[in-house]
């Protein structure tokens, strides 16, 4: 019994870690260390998608957040992934990139918004 407790408590405690290191990462760009599966963050600012063509190689991360106080969404044009919901600011949407090609996606409330993914193996 004490040993699923402490197990639970150390749970807790990984949980807190890593939160706090998430927490850290979202202020900066790549290169924080601590290795992991590479996250690939695209911001949304002032009506754009930066960068605007972003490439990644397959099973890596895609994260897009949402840095204007107008909510945005990221749909893909031929609906190659699931489109999100409507990101209000510094909301996040992720997804994993699946097969290598170009997916081109917008935002469905401001449609002239336009970004590519070029996904390789
Ligand atoms: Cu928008």
């Amino acid at each position: 019994m004490t040993t699923l407790i402490s197990k639970i408590r150390i749970t807790a405690l990984l949980c807190s870690i890593s939160f706090s290191s998430l927490a850290a990462l979202a202020g900066e760009t790549k290169d924080a260390g601590g290795g992991g599966a590479m996250e690939n963050r695209i911001e949304i600012k002032d009506f754009a998608f930066n960068p605007q063509t972003l490439k990644v190689k397959s099973g890596e991360k895609i994260s897009w957040v949402n840095r204007d106080e107008e909510p945005h969404t990221v749909v893909s044009v031929e609906k190659q992934f699931k489109k999100s919901s409507a990101l209000d600011t510094d909301k996040e949407f992720t997804i994993t990139a699946g097969a290598p090609g170009t997916y081109t996606y917008f935002c469905s409330v401001h449609p002239k918004m336009t970004g590519t993914i070029v996904i390789e193996k």
